[in-house]
């Protein structure tokens, strides 16, 4: 592995689901009978707020009383102790990676524990219920939102994404399905551009075709033995 010195890593919600937060496959991707994509949209906002409300603030509520799990501890001993560029991209909007320790991150979808105010787009630290609609701790405008990319709205940091990708020589995927876009799509991108890829999943997802290695296995056994492998 003496090749490698720049890592991107992507993780997806199966790197937590030994944590207790349900993957967005479980129950086949419902929450109260409502498809996860048609909650997660600015027009299910707009058309129902409390409803996304509610989606969000027993989310927000429910990731506080989880606990890292190995994988994510492996992953923050490799960003300390990883000589090169390391990049944690993640889907995920808990906050399980930094309270492993980890540093390097870069949420791509948002973060559960982040309010978005709609009047002066301030964005808080935030760990209560939105649906009473508090004023924001800024403007006190009575106009917070989950700070969360819902489908159809852009991920963030896309341009620091690709630029750590092109800089990539190994790609690593972590627990995601490889069904949401463009992080899907990045196996792609990373493999294009010269770098070895590997995925570690629980079962073959939608992009394995797209790696020149899979290993399966839950994440809190596969990533520690990964990372014990790439750090010896
Ligand atoms: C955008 C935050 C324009 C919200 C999320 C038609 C075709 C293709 C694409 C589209 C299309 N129509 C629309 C699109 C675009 C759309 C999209 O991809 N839709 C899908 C449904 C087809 N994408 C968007 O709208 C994105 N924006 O495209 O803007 C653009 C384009 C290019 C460049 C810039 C801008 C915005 C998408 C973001 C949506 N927000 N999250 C919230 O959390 O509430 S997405 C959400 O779902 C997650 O963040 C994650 O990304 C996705 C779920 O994926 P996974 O994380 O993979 O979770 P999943 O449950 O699916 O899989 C879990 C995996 O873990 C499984 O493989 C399982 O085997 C494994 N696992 C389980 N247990 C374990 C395990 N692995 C290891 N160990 C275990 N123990």
């Amino acid at each position: 592995m003496s090749e490698i010195r720049n890592i991107v890593i992507l993780t997806g919600a199966g790197v937590s689901a030994e944590s207790g937060i349900d993957t967005f496959r479980d129950g086949g991707g419902l929450w109260e009978q409502h498809r996860v994509e048609d909650v997660a949209t600015p027009e299910a906002f707009v058309r129902d707020p409390d409803l996304v409300h509610r989606f969000y603030d027993m989310r927000r509520a429910a990731i506080q009383e989880k606990e890292p799990n190995p994988a994510h501890f492996a992953l923050a001993r490799l960003d300390a102790e990883w000589p090169g560029e390391l990049l944690i991209v993640t889907q995920n909007v808990d906050d399980l990676h930094e309270r492993a320790g980890a540093h390097r991150v870069l949420h791509m979808h948002g973060e559960h524990l982040k309010a978005w105010c709609t009047s002066c787009d301030v964005r808080s630290v935030w760990r209560e219920p939105l649906l009473a609609r508090p004023p924001c701790p800024v403007c006190q405008a009575r106009s917070l939102r989950p700070d969360v990319v819902w489908f159809g709205e852009m991920p963030y940091q896309m341009e620091r994404i690709y630029a750590a990708l092109r800089q990539a020589d190994l790609f690593v995927s972590i627990g995601t399905s490889g069904a949401v876009y463009p992080a899907a799509g990045f196996v792609r991108d990373a493999r294009e551009l010269g770098a070895r890829t590997l995925e570690l999943n629980l079962e073959r997802s939608q992009g394995s075709s797209w790696f020149h290695e899979t290993r399966l296995g839950p994440a809190s056994e596969v990533v520690p033995q990964w990372v014990d492998e790439l750090l010896q």
